[in-house]
């Protein structure tokens, strides 16, 4: 029976898979999985039915003068693509071409190996991605204090006594920027343990039902009301082993800003008493070992304050780092510490212990509205406007758009501008398994093959890990005839962009070997590569009974933290040692990693960045203004029996609640004259939406929660696109201001 890691969340369970023939009969939890020690959800229930989807599209097709799609060979769709880009590109150049990348790309080998490749051979800037509607300030803060993108600290879940979680709902998301399986077991073990488990969410959630102590907070405060508690805890701050890699006048200058913040002055917005804000600081305190973290709710928040909705997601997930590097959890066992992954990543390449850093704002601006780029991105809510409206000096846009694994037609603010603006390009490529209000715009669907047609290694999300540990999984099937796998997709295009880019065209395969080169010669410039010095062509060689992502995956593993080396560390591991242990290899709990994991220019923990002060002071305005008139505010949820906005129809996944609600409080509902399970109406000036009230006690009054990724009511209608984080470029998609009324 084919053990399987799970592709389809953050969560990354191991499964066991029972088959007869092509067929997936059972998915079950894989007990022995050193990981997730089995446990499962719906969504990895569905996964036979997923495989086995007929709605699942088999060949490419492409849309004909008649406006309807028309299934192809892939010769036939590579070609047009190839017709259609060849004048974009060579009279419009790189940047009229555009990519919009979705989640499901983090959570296969594709993404991480074949996309860059893709990215570079078009030449383009123009990358937008789902990292503008999700997690992109924390990666922002992080990075900013870190040095890169994925130098996250995680909570260490299995040890800490005391667990401060804002807005995240793990026992229905499975959680999110720290890969843990099963959530259920390690809060329980938590409790066992006598630690606390406090969550802060202004609805009354799943997992702010289970937890030791429930705080509602007012949607969008979170930044405020983090402040006071930094102020609170940097009073006699006790920096541990961080405090050798601070400067004292940087973190002296975050303490002076803080002034402002006290508990009684940010209680009137957040709604959380100064009493209960300074019994938790001290529980901070004075618990044996704490976390703080916060997800979707403190990523994508926005305050209402009078007319305006102020962004403060970036500030807010700066605070989460200063308050746990305050109460010397960070590098601390129970704390929030640093992953170390089996395959590498940008925390453990480069020089350990300084490198680039990164630039935010980020050097680049859109076109139309000077957005800013964060970390090689534009906001995906500016990505219509850089369709549909041409540069008034060069009369350049967007022209052609590659939208690999996304539905932002659903999954951003702006659905109609951006359906239109879709309509409106010379070339729309969807890499997409399935039909859905974003491909169905395409010119030509490209569908890759099954997830369980390809092997799969977490290269991202072990970044994220709550324990490091080291599994892969092969493929279960086949490719079946006349299907691609999405690393050849992705070779093919990246061939064809370098065609017309240097006038002959490579094949895949040298696509393939090009980033196998790649790797391999990373790998031996790099510093910290247990392969460095060493000559590309020796590692290829070493890997040369291997191909596509085995091979990637093989040079990433030896050459990375646990690596063999190719050699020089005999006992180290191999992609072999991963394929000899189907339920993974156990590298024990997080390590320290301080101060080897900082890649700051300063080689120090930045904790005072200039735009950080800039919005802590900027915030401390908010303060003294009149607090928000909103009668109510949107917040945003997810479903147990969901997975954004696809997945939708597979049986397991069907009916019940698995419907979009306006989940409002009950006295609000009487007040309006609301029934549950009436239809109402929730507006914005951008847009509105009908969908049924579901009418509850655990919803702060005054929310309205709407779960996103329906088509018949979609909630990113009411998402203002002016509403960014400008640090992070990320939409505000919790606080808005909202109007309710019975439909
Ligand atoms: N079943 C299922 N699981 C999923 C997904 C799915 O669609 N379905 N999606 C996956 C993805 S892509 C991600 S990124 C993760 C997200 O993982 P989570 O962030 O854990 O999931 P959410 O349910 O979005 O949790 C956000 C919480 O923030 C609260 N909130 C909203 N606004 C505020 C605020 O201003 N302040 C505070 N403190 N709280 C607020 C909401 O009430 C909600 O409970 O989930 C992943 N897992
Ligand atoms: N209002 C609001 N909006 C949100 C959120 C919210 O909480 N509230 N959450 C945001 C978050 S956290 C996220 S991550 C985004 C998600 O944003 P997107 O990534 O744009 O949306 P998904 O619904 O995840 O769509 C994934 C697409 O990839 C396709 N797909 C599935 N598997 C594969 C594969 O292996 N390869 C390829 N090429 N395609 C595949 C699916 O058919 C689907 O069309 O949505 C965001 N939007
Ligand atoms: S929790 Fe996530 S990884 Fe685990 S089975 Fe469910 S979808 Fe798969
Ligand atoms: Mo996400």
């Amino acid at each position: 029976m084919p053990s399987r890691i799970c592709p389809l969340c953050e969560a990354t369970c191991g499964l066991v898979l029972s088959v007869d023939g092509a067929e997936v009969i059972e998915v079950r939890a894989d007990a022995e999985d050193v990981f997730s020690r089995g446990y499962i959800c719906p969504k990895g229930v569905s996964l036979g039915e997923l495989h086995a989807d007929p709605r699942r599209l088999t060949t490419p097709l492409i849309k004909g003068d008649d406006g309807e799609f028309h299934p192809a060979s892939w010769d036939e769709a590579f070609g047009v693509i190839r017709d259609r880009l060849h004048p974009i590109l060579t009279e419009h150049g790189p940047q009229s071409v555009g990519l919009f990348l979705g989640n499901p790309n983090v959570h296969n080998l594709s993404g991480p190996f074949y996309l860059p490749a893709f990215i570079k051979a078009l030449g383009t800037t123009q990358r937008f991605s789902a990292s503008t509607v999700d997690q992109m300030p924390k990666q922002v803060a992080c990075a900013l204090m870190y040095g890169t993108a994925l130098s996250v600290p995680v909570p260490d879940i299995d040890r800490t006594h005391y667990f401060l979680m804002l807005g995240a709902n793990p026992l229905v998301s499975n959680g999110s920027m720290m890969t843990a399986a099963d959530f259920p077991r390690r809060l329980r073990d938590l409790r066992k343990r006598g630690g606390r488990l406090v969550v802060v969410d202004p609805i009354r959630t799943r997992t702010a039902a289970v937890a030791s102590e429930h705080l509602p907070i007012r949607p969008g405060s979170d930044a405020l009301w983090l402040a006071s508690l930094a102020q609170l805890v940097t009073s006699d701050a006790r920096l541990q082993a961080a405090e050798s890699w601070i400067a004292a006048a940087e973190w002296d200058s975050v303490v002076a800003l803080l002034t402002p913040f006290t508990p009684e002055a940010t209680a009137p917005i957040t709604g959380i008493d100064p009493d209960t804000t300074r019994r938790i600081a001290d529980e901070l305190r004075t618990a044996p070992t704490a976390a703080v973290y916060g997800r979707m709710g403190t990523t994508t928040s926005g305050l209402t304050a009078g007319d305006q909705v102020v962004p403060m997601a970036t500030l807010a997930s700066w605070l989460i780092d200063i308050i746990n590097i305050a109460i010397g959890s960070l590098d601390r066992p129970g704390g929030v510490m640093f992953p170390l992954p089996v395959a590498g990543g940008p925390s453990t390449e480069g020089t350990p212990g300084s490198g680039h850093g990164v630039q935010i704002p980020g050097r680049r601006r859109t076109r139309v509205r000077g957005l800013p780029s964060a970390l090689g991105e534009f906001p995906a809510a500016a990505l219509a406007e850089e369709i549909d409206t041409p540069d008034p000096k060069t009369g350049e846009h967007i022209r052609a758009v590659f939208v690999i694994g996304g539905n932002p037609v659903l999954s951003t603010p702006n659905q109609q501008r951006l359906t239109n603006a879709f309509e409106q390009l010379d070339l729309m490529v969807s890499v997409d398994p399935y039909l859905t209000e974003t491909s169905s715009l395409a010119d030509v669907v490209l569908p890759v093959a099954s997830p369980l047609t390809r092997a799969h290694h977490d290269v991202v999300f072990n970044n994220l890990a709550v324990r490091n540990q080291a599994r892969y999984s092969p493929a279960v099937f086949e490719v079946p005839a006349g299907e691609k796998d999405e690393t050849e997709v992705l070779a093919q295009l990246a061939a064809i962009a370098a065609g017309i880019a240097s006038g002959h065209e490579p094949l895949p395969q040298h696509i393939d070997d090009l980033i196998a080169y790649t790797v391999a010669a990373g790998a031996c410039n790099d510093q910290a590569s247990r392969a460095h010095g060493r000559a590309p062509e020796e590692l290829l060689e070493a890997v040369a009974h291997r191909t596509g992502v085995d091979r990637l995956l093989d040079l990433r593993i030896r050459s990375g933290p646990y690596g063999d080396g190719f050699g020089a560390h005999p006992e180290g591991l191999t992609l072999q040692s991963l394929m000899d242990a189907p339920h993974g290899i156990d590298l024990g709990p997080l390590q320290p990693r301080l101060p080897e994991v900082l890649r700051t220019p300063s080689g120090r923990i930045d904790v005072a960045p200039d735009v950080l002060l800039e919005a802590l002071s900027q915030a401390a305005r908010l303060l003294t203004e009149p607090a928000a008139t909103a009668r109510f505010t949107l917040v945003g949820r997810r479903q147990l029996r969901s997975n954004n906005s696809w997945m939708k129809g597979l049986p397991t996944l069907t009916g019940g609640s698995n419907v979009p609600t306006a989940m409002i409080h009950a006295l609000d509902a009487a007040e309006l004259g609301i029934l549950d399970g009436q239809p109402v109406t929730v507006s914005t000036k951008t847009g509105s939406i009908t969908l049924p009230a579901a009418v509850r006690e655990d919803v702060t009054q005054g929310c309205v929660c709407i779960p996103h990724g329906w088509s018949q009511a979609n909630v990113n209608a009411l998402v203002d696109v002016t509403a960014i984080d400008h640090l992070a470029g990320t939409s505000v998609l919790s606080g808005l201001r909202v109007d309710l009324t019975p439909a």
